[in-house]
């Protein structure tokens, strides 16, 4: 199953001060788990009084420094902080990162320490002990927005004066850095609103802090050693722990705790649905626990610690995967964060930027009166696209949502405009309607969606570099539109909305255009020399083996990831076709043939022993394209799970259109169209597809421990040509690392693996591939 574990099973140490910790009148812990990821430990807790995520350098790494991270999702604030080994530090300087010293510093968490925690100044948060096997220094520290804190990892060290904590009081035994927010409403405040990390030293520890304070004029942070005597290591009674303490101002979040999220097992009936929910709503499940997590009644979060707020896309993909195993109310929670959002003319929003970052966004936009208000972002080009199909799906397919229209889209919005959810879901509905026309009236590409003006992002693939600095993408154009356009006609057809200005048809016809040219103009055709000679050319360059080379081979077709301004397509293989599989009305059959094509052996197509790459630019003329996507790339030859989660979902949804019931692998419920797709009755073209099926799952089976985390990549062991898991933040130039938990990679919680057809039994669970 999942690394997943339980506190209790890990072997850490114990210290007899650990007794001395417990806090008197702690609420309930309604949510504590670990989860081992990368080179990284994840602690999480929520409860009563905060919500937090607790990240500390495992006891495995060989990295020389430790690296604590707390996050709280409220304010999506927290606090960052490396320990270097105090003779390491000298020439590790404040980089923070990894100091060329043999010594391995050992910081570890003492078992059941993790817990929720007060503080003066009206503060909340949650402090943890930590045991430090040698003397240290404090490195880089960050202290407030989760933002900064990531601009520090994964932006090459920006860090902003604006953000600097001061020392606001230390001796030996105790120490309190505190952040106080940009936004402080009156001078008296100043002591209450913001952010404090502390560092003390609980009774019978033998650990002393030396603080030496930094030079304020010049910025320079103060130099804090933590002392522990030679002997601390071998001799427990003197164990150098130091408790660290992470607490803020800021309101916590309600949660969705797993009743409220998941549907109840109906232990009567033996669905794939039903067999799913096995242990989802009682919490018996480590993933349902983590689902818990990142749901909120306001909102769903993407994932943590690097995304523990709001995201529209990630909210709405998600939500499209697990709906069929969700409460109403679970369901309502996310299309409603999601409509609140909207801006006046319906686009949707892709992150909420909250607390003190806020603050800073308001001043970059010369907005500082606006304080910390939130700051809603609407760069994106796909996340309009998402909601309609997640509404008709909801409304239209699933019997949790069937009478639940009406009263849903009388709410009133209450964030960020006025008028009911209907009204708002109207303007969106327009807005998307207004930027699909042209195209439908004169399908070229500049007809096409574009990523806006000015702007590298648009879709999933977040970088110029991931969409292979095209400027259309494949996903938006080929699959988003038509499919929300269908959604919408659905819709309308149904009398949801009770609209009137508005022809179903006549969205039909736009839908219509869409789906019969855009992909089409995505197709690149590689004649089987050139594509024989330029894999030749990758497995050299990507340092793989002719080996993988092996086996039958022909022209290739396939769909760009993107298209250049002037049309050109962008020639790298990908994984985006899941969009069209999982939302696409009309799927063709030559649709369906490229996916089977893709959904080979690495690197003729996507799939690795260990999951299905994202991008593979094996057959790109443009050979940059092979440095720039490789597999230490965030958008590279890596592996996302949610793509995974996509693509498998999707497979199971065309197939279902053609089965008759009885052999369904489904657990979602789809409405199937009025007639079944003239491929079905081909039975050799169906057995191809159900091929492709089983070649993805025995991949996604192959790297089943990471099924929940955000992105991986892989190690390629010549001796063997097999491939294995490589946590990217060991490879990444920039740093970027993997959420050991995200929302939509837990799509997998409400997808069946078809060669689990036991669930009939009971003894298997399906949703553990
Ligand atoms: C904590 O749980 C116990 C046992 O379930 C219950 O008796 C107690 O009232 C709870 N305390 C709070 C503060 O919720
Ligand atoms: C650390 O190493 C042990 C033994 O090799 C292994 O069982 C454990 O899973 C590793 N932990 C992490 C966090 O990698
Ligand atoms: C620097 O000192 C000034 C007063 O001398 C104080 O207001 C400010 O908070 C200090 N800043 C830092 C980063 O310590
Ligand atoms: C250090 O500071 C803490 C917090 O202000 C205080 O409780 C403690 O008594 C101080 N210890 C010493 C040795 O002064
Ligand atoms: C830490 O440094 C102190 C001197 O500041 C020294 O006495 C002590 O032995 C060092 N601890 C370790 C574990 O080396
Ligand atoms: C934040 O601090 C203020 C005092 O400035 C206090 O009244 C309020 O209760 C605190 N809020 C939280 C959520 O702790
Ligand atoms: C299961 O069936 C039994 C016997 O028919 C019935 O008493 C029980 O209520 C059913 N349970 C559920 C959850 O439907
Ligand atoms: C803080 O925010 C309020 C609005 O919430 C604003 O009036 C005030 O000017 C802001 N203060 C600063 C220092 O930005
Ligand atoms: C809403 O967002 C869209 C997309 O970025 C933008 O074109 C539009 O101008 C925005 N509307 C308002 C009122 O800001
Ligand atoms: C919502 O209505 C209130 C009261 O009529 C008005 O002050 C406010 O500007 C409106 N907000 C928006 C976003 O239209
Ligand atoms: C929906 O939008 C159309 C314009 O696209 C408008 O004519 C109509 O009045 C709107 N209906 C509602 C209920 O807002
Ligand atoms: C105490 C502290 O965090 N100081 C930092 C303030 O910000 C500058 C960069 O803008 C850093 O160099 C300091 O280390």
């Amino acid at each position: 199953m999942r690394l997943a574990r339980a506190f209790g099973t890990l072997s850490l140490l114990a210290y007899p001060g650990a007794a001395f910790a417990q806090i008197v009148g702690e609420p309930n812990t309604t949510l504590a788990f670990h989860v081992a990821s990368g080179e990284n430990d994840n602690y999480f807790l929520r409860d009563g009084r905060t919500s937090a995520q607790l990240v500390l350098t495992s006891a495995n790494s060989t990295s020389a420094a430790r690296r604590l991270v707390v996050a709280l999702p409220a304010g999506n604030s927290g606090a960052l902080a490396y320990f270097l080994p105090k003779d390491a530090s000298a020439d590790a300087g404040s980089s923070g990162g990894n100091p060329t010293s043999s010594t391995t510093l050992g910081v570890t968490l003492v078992e059941g320490s993790f817990k929720s925690t007060t503080a003066d100044y009206f503060n909340v948060g949650v402090q943890a002990d930590l045991v430090f096997d040698q003397n240290a220094t404090l490195g880089v520290t960050i202290i407030g927005a989760v933002r900064a804190m990531r601009d520090y990892v994964e932006g090459g060290g920006t860090m902003h004066s604006i953000f600097n904590y001061t020392l606001a009081a230390y001796n030996e035994t105790s120490v309190r850095m505190h952040r106080q927010w940009i936004n402080t409403t009156s001078p008296d405040s100043s002591r209450y609103r913001g952010a404090d990390l502390y560092l003390t030293v609980p009774a019978g520890s033998s650990a002393r802090l030396a603080v030496t304070p930094g030079d304020n004029g010049t910025w320079t942070p103060p130099t804090m050693d933590i002392i522990v005597p030679a002997n601390a290591d071998s001799d427990p009674g003197q164990a150098g722990v130091v408790t660290v303490k992470v607490v803020t101002n800021e309101t916590s979040l309600p949660g969705l705790d797993t009743q409220r999220l998941f549907l109840p097992q109906n232990a009567n009936e033996t669905t794939a649905l039903q067999s799913v929910l096995q242990g989802l709503s009682d919490g018996e499940s480590d993933a349902a626990k983590q689902v818990s997590f990142l749901t909120y009644e306001d909102k769903f979060t993407a994932g943590g610690w690097r995304f523990l707020t709001y995201f529209g896309r990630d909210s709405l993909i998600a939500l499209r995967l697990l709906m069929p195993t969700l409460t109403s109310e679970a369901i309502e929670s996310a299309l409603g964060a999601v409509i609140e959002r909207a801006n006046d003319t319906g686009a949707l929003c892709h992150e909420e930027t909250i607390g003190d970052y806020a603050s800073f966004v308001n001043m970059q936009n010369g907005r500082s009166d606006l304080g910390n208000a939130p700051f809603y972002d609407y760069k994106m080009i796909d996340t309009d696209l998402l909601l309609l199909p997640a509404l008709s799906h909801y409304f239209l397919d699933l019997p949790q949502g069937a009478a639940r229209a009406e009263q849903f889209l009388a709410q009133n919005a209450a964030t960020l405009q006025n008028g009911t959810y209907a009204e708002i879901l109207n303007r969106t509905i327009s807005y998307n309607l207004a930027r699909a026309t042209p195209f439908s009236r004169s399908p070229q590409v500049s007809n096409l969606i574009r990523l806006r003006p000015g702007e590298p992002v648009g879709n999933w693939r977040d970088s110029n570099e991931g969409l292979g600095f095209g400027v259309y993408p494949f996903d938006v154009n080929s699959a988003l539109v038509p499919a929300s356009l269908r959604a919408t006609q659905a819709l309308l057809e149904a009398g949801v909305f009770g609209f009137t200005g508005l022809d179903a048809g006549a969205v039909g016809d736009v839908a219509g255009v869409w789906e019969a040219q855009a992909a089409g103009m995505f197709e690149v055709r590689v004649a089987q020399e050139i594509a024989e000679s330029r894999l030749r050319n990758f497995v050299r360059a990507a340092n793989l083996s002719e080996a993988l080379l092996q086996g039958p081979s022909g022209n290739m077709s396939f769909y760009a990831l993107s298209l250049k301004e002037d049309g050109t397509p962008v020639e790298v293989l990908n994984s985006d076709l899941g969009f069209n599989l999982l939302y696409g009305a009309n799927v063709s059959r030559g649709f369906l043939q490229h996916v089977v094509d893709a959904l080979q052996p690495y690197p003729k197509g996507l799939l690795t022993d260990i999951g299905m790459v994202v991008a593979n630019p094996a057959y790109d003329a443009n050979t940059t394209n092979i440095d720039i996507l490789d597999r230490a790339a965030y958008h590279g030859t890596v592996v996302w799970s949610f793509q995974q989660g996509l693509m498998a979902a999707g497979l199971a949804r065309q197939l279902d259109f053609c089965a008759d019931g009885q052999n369904s692998t489904s657990v979602d419920t789809n409405s199937t169209p009025t007639q079944a797709p003239e491929w079905c009755a081909d039975a050799d073209f169906v057995q191809t597809l159900r091929d492709a099926q089983e070649r993805l799952w025995t991949s996604i089976r192959g790297a089943k421990d990471q099924l929940y985390s955000e992105v991986w990549s892989y190690s390629f062991d010549n001796a063997t040509n097999t491939f294995s898991v490589t946590d990217l933040a060991a490879l990444s130039p920039s740093g970027t690392e993997s959420d050991a938990i995200q929302l939509w990679s837990y799509g997998f919680l409400a997808i069946a693996d078809p060669d689990s057809r036991e669930w009939h039994t009971g003894d298997v669970n399906p949703r553990s591939p």
